[in-house]
């Protein structure tokens, strides 16, 4: 058992090089360039992020040493002090960017509002005298639960103005988690709004926020913002409208530096048991890996418009809506609302109205587009689109060439983008421009980073043989422990093999250097001594013209170890029919080999899902097996979809 590797059974091979029309203004320049700068990066650390700290960030005073590595807590930038909030939006005010647009906001009824870097100041620094007047201060704790318009940047980036720690909760989590989440870090102030607009509804946050704060006794205040207009019911004393205070505080604000191991922000993420983890990042390091990584992944430039369609909820939404772009100086655009709202193209109609340039998605995505048709993407230009982005799963070959062809025209280059919560920020992709690129390979490290792909004694597969994605070496961004739990830090990241971060995730390296991340290790399957990860198989299926969507996950088997179950849904206009479980079944023993051939094919109409749209294999694993869907289902979007598949089990 120790010794089995990971079975590699991908066929992909084909590459795509940069063009030289983009290669020529990359604004990393060449190949060379990456390899000189990597080497620099790994090898003399401390002079390399030096000189980028001093770069591309401002401080209110220098820091004195580059790092402090007391295995596994990392300080960097010691002794320096700076202002997140001041780095993202005051210093861009004495230059040209200072008219120029931060945000430009389409909310899903069509309103649109553009927000210039001077505007979006204000109203920092009028929304941090509001939290100020409401008694936070340096290292508080502030939930967010807002839906995605500009206040929850502006609230964002207020509790950074004054050293308050904000843990943003995304809008789709129930009660429960924002009771669980809120206790967890003692939330003093919950900062929400009346509503947001999903498919056409409301979604009544205020009233999931007073659900859950009849259980959270840290609670003093409430804001809450009005978008939607419908009836909200207010506490009185607790509860006050954004407006209403806004109206009567100054827009005036000294921003003071912080030191650099200053906490910036909470954010939940689930294990693998029940209880969320409150991965915590803090300031110069976190804003430093932001920065960098929005300027040279998505190599951007003063007239790109840039947009990420993750939710502030979502680590993404913090490095790549907030953080990333505005210490750039860039313009974001942002969406509130649902991909398919009033109709399937939203995206591609907001992407030409508003000139986008850079469109950073989720492959899950990628693959509901793929299923609404072709048709509703060439009803649209796209001439505006340079760059393409992709992150949260590995994304499979057949959904990385459709993006290609389909959005990108052959002309853009894709980055697929490795990294979590816990890095937090990009951490090994393609440089566009730069990198060749292949579908489904997050290619190379960015600079400082070390990734090992190790067997289960700690030693280096060979290449093109899967194993454990480990990172050796402390970088900028890392996540500095758990809040409040220390102990599951260590043990979780650090004890899998000492010295070593432990990403969790199955990887190999190819005979080119390029990984492939294929998933949780959770997720990769051991079939009679064979190990598959399942987003091969997922690959497989979803190459079958008739496939939408495939979930894989193991059974146990007395004879296998594991059976293969996989769950699958179909494009619109198929039928799910015996004669196509039997097809598919062939379909992917042809593809990856027999050993891979599923035991089982089950039809969905829809496949469970977190809210940022990860497929949650352990309940399929638990539906698979036949028995009760046990632990926690509070991350889940829509739990309908786990009856529909119970009850129609054969
Ligand atoms: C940014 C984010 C992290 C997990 C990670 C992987 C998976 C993310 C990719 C990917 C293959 C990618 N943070 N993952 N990006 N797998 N290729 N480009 O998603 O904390 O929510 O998730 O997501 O398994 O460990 S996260």
């Amino acid at each position: 058992m120790t010794d089995q590797t990971i079975t590699s059974v991908s066929r992909e091979n084909r590459v795509f090089r940069p063009s030289a029309e983009f290669q020529r203004q990359a604004n990393l320049g060449s190949f060379a360039t990456y390899k000189r700068l990597y080497a620099e990066s790994v090898n003399a650390p401390a002079k390399f992020w030096a000189r980028q700290a001093k770069e591309l960030l401002t401080w209110r005073r220098p820091f004195k040493e580059v790092l402090k590595w007391k295995l596994p807590h990392a300080k960097w930038f010691i002794g320096g002090q700076l202002n997140v909030a001041e780095n993202c939006l005051d210093r861009h005010l004495d230059t040209a960017r200072s008219n120029k647009a931060a945000i430009i906001f389409e909310g899903e009824p069509g309103d649109i509002r553009t927000i210039t870097y001077k505007q979006l100041h204000r109203e920092v620094c009028q929304f941090a005298n509001v939290l100020t007047g409401l008694g936070v201060g340096k290292g508080d704790r502030v939930a967010i639960y807002m839906p995605m318009v500009p206040e929850a940047a502006v609230a964002m980036l207020a509790c950074a103005r004054l050293g308050a720690i904000h843990t943003v909760i995304f809008g789709g989590f129930s009660s429960e988690a924002i009771k669980d989440r809120v206790n967890d870090c003692q939330a003093k102030v919950v900062i929400t709004a009346d509503g947001g607009w999903r498919r056409g509804k409301i979604i009544e946050l205020k009233v999931n926020v007073d659900r859950a704060l009849a259980g959270t006794p840290s609670v003093e205040k409430v804001v809450v913002l009005r978008r939607t207009g419908n009836a909200t019911a207010m506490t009185e004393g607790r509860d006050h409208w954004w407006h209403d205070l806004v109206t009567l505080a100054s827009p005036m604000h000294k921003a003071r530096g912080f030191d650099s191991e200053n906490p910036l922000f909470i954010l939940y993420t689930s294990g693998s048991t029940g209880k969320p983890k409150g991965v915590l990042h803090t300031t110069a390091g976190y804003l430093l890996g932001s920065m960098m990584t929005t300027k040279y992944v998505f190599d951007l430039k003063e007239t790109d418009v840039y947009f990420c369609t993750a939710d502030v909820g979502w680590v993404t939404g913090h490095s790549y809506v907030v953080y990333g772009p505005l210490a750039n100086g860039a313009t974001v655009f942002m969406y509130e609302g649902a991909p398919n709202q009033p109709g399937p193209d939203r995206f591609w109609d907001m992407i030409d109205r508003h000139g986008v340039t850079i469109f950073y998605t989720a492959p899950t995505a990628i693959r509901a587009f793929m299923r609404w048709g072709d048709d509703y993407v060439k009803k649209h230009s796209l001439a505006s689109l340079r760059l393409l982005g992709s992150v949260g799963e590995p994304i499979n070959p057949e959904a990385w060439m459709w993006y290609h062809t389909l959005i990108g025209k052959k002309r853009c280059p894709i980055v697929d983008t490795w990294w979590q919560t816990e890095t937090g920020v990009i951490m090994v992709t393609p440089l566009p421009g730069i990198t060749p690129t292949k579908p489904g390979s997050c290619t190379l490290p960015f600079f400082g980073v070390v990734p090992k792909v190790l067997d289960e004694n700690g030693k280096e597969v060979p290449k093109g043989s899967g194993g454990r994605l480990f990172l050796k070496q402390p970088w900028p961004s890392m996540l500095r422990t758990l809040w409040n739990d220390d102990d599951r830090f260590k043990k979780q990241y650090w004890s899998e093999l000492p010295g070593y971060y432990f990403a969790g995730d199955g990887a190999r390296f190819d005979k080119d250097g390029y990984l492939w991340v294929v998933g949780r290790i959770d997720d990769v399957l051991n079939v009679s001594g064979h190990r598959i990860g399942t987003a091969e198989v997922e690959s497989a299926l979803v190459s079958h013209p008739s496939v939408a969507e495939a979930a894989v996950v193991g059974r146990p088997d007395e004879l296998k170890g594991q059976a293969l179950v996989v769950f699958v849904t179909v494009k619109s206009g198929v039928t799910a029919t015996k004669e196509l479980r039997e097809e598919l079944r062939a379909h992917v023993a042809k593809e990856i080999g027999a050993l891979a051939r599923p035991d089982d094919v089950r039809f969905a109409t829809a496949l469970p899902k977190t809210r940022s749209g990860k497929i949650m294999r352990r309940i399929l694993k638990e539906i698979a097996a036949g028995g009760e869907v046990r632990g926690d289902t509070t991350t889940l979007e829509d739990f309908s979809v786990v009856a529909a598949l119970q009850s129609q089990e054969e």
